[in-house]
């Protein structure tokens, strides 16, 4: 079944958020900080005020100091005001809105906006921000140290007995989301008594969350907020927030009595949306001489920005899944959340789970150049097998089902990495200067949570309408959900309707993140047809005087088969359904079901992902040349569906690896701001990515889904980094950080062509040429900068 809403989309009849109609309505522009961290002296907004088509320019205190609720388990002292108050704490935070006739006129008066900031020093780093002379965000909190994280696995003594261990710091690269559709919001201010006293369109993930959040903020009952969405290009992760920028429009429909649009350039974009990783990672592996991994120590520092948002639930996940796909006796992870002058991090596809792939992946690929096993073989021999699920983890995950040693044969043989193998040699003996690197990156990831509302509705035409709380921004939901629906009836897909993303339709939803929504929503859309299905049994049983176990579904119509009088079809049922009595007795109008589906635990997908890259010696340009991934995301509703779901994925992972960077200089400016300077790539840049099916269903859903949204990033990225790596092993290169840019691969190979002694760069052959004699046990840095503590903290931050 090939997706449904890609006409509208692909001929541009589909309705962005600024396309919908709205005559008359104003158009609000933020006047943002141009500087990371300053005291806000005064805002002068007189000129502004004074300017064609100007409305209103408003500050802080005329919004009597709102300020947004503060995110789950972080401090209230964080709360973030929705206009700043007395200090700004990153590039991009809005100050001041400007409202007039036309957005041009808006963004004249913005820039005619005079704040006078008293500059304060800035802190970039995260480490630095923990260092005891660091500027301090929050005086009142006293520290940068805004989230500890000690709950997860604490185990001191996790790399007893090791023979051998790798450690590492890692940097997992902040990165920014660079949806197609940057945010916006159009607040419409009720007029009549019985209409909402705002309607809120926005670009978000989680519509009601935000319906809640407004409503919080603006001191209004539920049922005066109405939030909905229009086609939303894109998210991964940076609109499930509900930004100040949002509460401050629905504010300004409601206090001018208009409809306000807002809608944010790419630049603004770059710097207002959330981004997301900003890990360092300190990391400890400890194994036995064969292999065989017997402890590891993680400590993460989290960069989350200037502002606690979604980044505080990156670590915990990160935590939880440090065991990855493996039998790791004993795990110590902890984590801080550290505030720095930036823009604030929140989720970004994959959310703490990549970064735990990543620091897993390539701490085992160091582990196996240590002990001169290749990377496949050391992953085979640590594998969970599939008799051992479901599988606890030391970090308290309780994985359902999975064969991760499956799924790396598997994309082991579609990559041809024998061959390649060989193909590598020959390359290191000819002494070529494009060498070959092949990364290999088996992963397990976490999805779904909470729970999901549906409702099934048919009407006199024969037609079926679907409600869903799931909020999509391109995964397909319409498509899949209504494929369950007419699979469930046994009618045409095209008779069924899928509508969502507006609360005042569907009474509740915790919206499209996590890779959570086939298995709840899709869940609760199964449960419901199920509903009608009984209710359409029941109901044609009383009416045509049949037994209701020989009705059943064929052929659109229910009933006992045989000649026509014998059935009826859907539109007859629900007409009679709406007819009081036509009912059997207890049998409540309409043919209308709905459902709720509560997850009791979340699902596992996991995976390999096999890349293959070329890689210049001379400039250090490498070329992804190849592509395998498996990807185990349980039954696959709808293969199209998923593909896409993982190709975009890979493009995704692949990109951090290789590209993309979000980056500040030492005063906080960022220097990545806009598309000509954020190394975003394009498929040009990308091979034609191979996937190959692999099915272990899960018993947590009646589905048998899991979650499919993020697996392709989470295994995509590790691959790739570890085969430009690998490509460059031979040299004597152990790590390079992302983006593996041709700048920094160049220096690396450098570095390491002056480092290493002449003997060792004529060994050659990959992996192998590393004897377990030169492990020097228990004390082997591999590209260590300060190693972790016996309380979990790297010296800099003790
Ligand atoms: N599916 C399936 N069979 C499965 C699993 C999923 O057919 N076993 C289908 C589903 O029906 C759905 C799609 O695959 O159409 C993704 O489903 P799911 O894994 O449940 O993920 P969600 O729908 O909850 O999507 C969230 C996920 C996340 S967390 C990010 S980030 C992300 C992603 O989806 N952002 C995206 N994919 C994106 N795709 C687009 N186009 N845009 C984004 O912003």
């Amino acid at each position: 079944m090939l997706r449904s809403e890609d006409r509208a989309l692909l001929t541009g009849a589909a309705r962005y958020l600024d396309d919908v109609p709205c005559a008359g309505a104003l158009h609000g522009v933020f006047v943002r900080s141009p500087i990371a961290h300053a005291l806000v002296r005064s805002v002068d907004v007189d000129e502004a005020c004074a300017m064609p088509g100007v409305v209103g320019v408003f500050v802080a205190e005329d919004l009597g100091g709102l300020r947004m609720p503060p995110v789950e388990d972080s401090p209230e002292v964080f709360a973030r005001p929705l206009l700043a108050t007395d200090r700004v704490r990153f590039v991009g935070e809005p100050v001041a809105v400007v409202v007039a006739q036309t957005r041009a006129q808006a963004m004249d008066a913005a820039d005619a906006v005079s704040v006078d900031y008293e500059p304060l020093a800035p802190v970039i780093d995260p480490e630095k921000a923990l260092e005891p002379d660091a500027p301090i965000l929050f005086q009142d909190h006293g520290s940068n140290l805004a989230i500890r994280v000690d709950d997860v696995a604490d185990d001191p003594d996790a790399l007893e007995g090791a023979e051998v261990i790798v450690r590492a710091r890692f940097v997992n690269q902040r990165v920014a989301p660079v949806p197609m559709e940057p945010n916006g919001a159009l607040a419409i201010a009720g007029v009549a008594p019985d209409q909402p006293s705002v309607t809120l369109w926005a670009s978000v993930q989680a519509p009601h969350d935000t319906r809640r959040i407004v409503a919080q903020v603006l001191g209004l009952d539920l049922t005066q907020v109405r939030v909905r969405t229009a086609a939303v290009g894109g998210a991964f992760g940076g609109k499930i927030p509900t930004y100040p920028e949002h509460v401050v429009i629905a504010w300004l429909a409601r206090h001018m009595g208009s409809a306000v649009r807002w809608s944010e350039t790419r630049s603004e974009n770059m710097v207002a949306m959330t981004h997301g990783r900003g890990q360092v990672q300190h990391v400890e592996l400890g194994a036995t001489l064969d292999g065989r991994m017997l402890g590891l120590r993680v400590f993460v520092i989290q960069d989350i920005g200037a502002y606690a948002s979604e980044a505080a639930t990156l670590p915990p996940l990160t935590g939880l899944m440090a065991s990855g796909p493996y039998r790791i006796p004993r795990i110590d992870f902890h984590a801080v959340s550290v505030l720095t002058t930036t823009t604030p991090v929140g989720a970004y596809r994959g959310a703490g789970r990549p970064e735990a792939t990543w620091l897993l992946e390539r701490a085992l690929d160091m582990l196996a150049a240590e002990l001169g096993v290749d990377p496949a073989e050391i992953r085979r021999r640590n594998l969970i097998p599939p008799e051992l699920f479901p599988y606890r983890t030391p970090t308290g995950a309780h994985y359902d089902s999975g064969d991760p040693g499956r799924a790396l044969d598997i994309a082991l043989r579609a990559a041809g990495y024998t061959e390649l193998r060989q193909e590598q040699a020959a390359r290191i003996d000819r002494g070529e200067t494009w060498q070959l690197g092949i990364g290999i990156s088996s992963y397990i990831e976490i999805t779904g949570w909470g729970s999901e509302f549906a409702s099934v509705e048919a009407d006199e035409k024969g037609t079926f309408t679907v409600l869903t709380g799931t909020s999509p921004q391109g995964q397909g939901h319409e498509t899949a959900w209504a494929q369950i629906v007419s699979g469930t009836l046994g009618v045409s897909f095209d008779a069924v309707t899928v509508r969502h993303s507006d609360t005042l339709l569907v009474p509740r939803g915790e919206g499209t993140m996590g890779s959570r929504s086939l298995q709840v929503g899709g869940s609760a859309v199964l449960r419901a047809s199920v509903a009608l299905l009984d209710k359409a049994r029941h109901l044609a049983a009383h009416l045509l005087e049949a037994s209701e176990s020989d009705v059943r579904c064929f052929d659109g119509r229910v009933g006992v088969g045989g000649p026509p009088e014998s059935s009826l079809s859907w539109g007859e049922l629900a007409a009679a359904a709406a007819d009081p009595s036509s009912l059997p007795p207890g049998v409540e109008t309409g043919l209308r079901t709905q459902a709720d589906f509560e997850m009791a635990d979340s699902t596992y997908p996991s995976g390999a992902h096999v890349a293959v890259v070329e890689v210049d010696t001379e400039t250090g340009k490498v070329k992804l040349i190849r592509h395998v991934a498996v990807d185990d995301c349980g039954r696959r509703i709808n293969p199209v569906l998923v593909e896409g779901q993982i190709h975009g994925g890979i493009a995704q992972g692949a990109a951090q690896a290789l590209f993309e960077s979000f980056v500040y200089d030492e005063l906080g400016n960022p220097l990545t701001s806009s598309l000509a300077t954020y190394a975003m790539p394009s498929a040009a840049e990308f091979p034609a990515f191979v996937t190959v099916p692999l099915a272990t269903p899960t018993d947590r859903n009646p589905l048998g889904a899991k979650g499919v949204g993020e697996g392709g990033t989470i295994g995509a990225g590790p691959a790739v980094q570890n085969a430009v790596i690998d490509a460059l092993s031979h040299l004597g290169v152990r790590h390079i950080d992302m983006p593996m840019s041709p700048d920094r691969v160049w220096r690396a190979i450098t570095d390491a062509l002056r480092d290493v002694p002449s003997d060792r760069k004529k060994e050659g052959g990959g992996h192998g040429a590393a004897g377990p004699e030169r492990i020097d046990r228990g004390h082997r840095d591999a590209h260590a900068e300060g190693s972790v503590d016996q309380r979990g903290l790297p010296p800099k931050v003790r």
